[in-house]
């Protein structure tokens, strides 16, 4: 069982990716705080917490290929969002950045017509569809929202109990 040496190197990048969405959630978690909305903190680590997962699967796949993970450089996130609506929109357009580069690898494993990867990378695009109904979800109720700010504090109160 091996994988390309190209093949190594996308996924090693992707893993990356997956880092770097969970620096992205960390940040916005950080602006949730300092805001008091330990709520949507709270949601936003949660989801972090879940990216490492993401990552962590690569690395997982790539050394049962006899391949290694590389540390990439992060950059640096935003810090702040105008308005907690206008985070989870990031958050939404970031995910769907993630889908395409999760299509793209699969669209690579059919070139190369390796189709261990791309079994493998069939659970991720089943999770990306998932990753983007969840941010999807909370535009909706921030939108339902409005200005209101006791909606915001229920919203936030809900958003406290997201474990995974
Ligand atoms: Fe949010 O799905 Fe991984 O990056």
């Amino acid at each position: 069982m091996a994988i390309s040496k190209s093949m190594a190197e996308a996924l090693n990048k992707q893993f990356n990716e997956e880092l770097g969405s969970a620096y992205l959630y960390e940040s916005m978690a950080a602006d949730f705080y300092s805001k008091n909305l330990p709520g949507l903190a709270n949601w936003m680590t949660a989801q972090a917490t879940e990216e490492r997962t993401h990552a962590q699967k690569i690395h997982h796949y790539l050394d049962e290929n006899d391949e290694r993970v590389f540390y990439a450089a992060l950059s640096e996130p935003q810090a702040a969002w105008e308005t907690p609506l206008e985070a989870f929109m990031a958050a939404l357009a970031h995910e769907k950045y993630i889908t395409k580069c999760i299509h793209d690898l699969v669209r690579k494993s059919r070139k190369e017509d390796d189709i261990a990867t791309e079994i493998f990378l069939s659970w991720y695009v089943t999770e990306q569809i998932e990753e983007e109904t969840s941010a999807q979800s909370m535009i909706d109720k921030l939108k339902m929202v409005g200005g209101y700010e006791m909606g915001l504090y229920q919203l936030d109160k809900e958003a406290s109990r997201r474990r995974e």
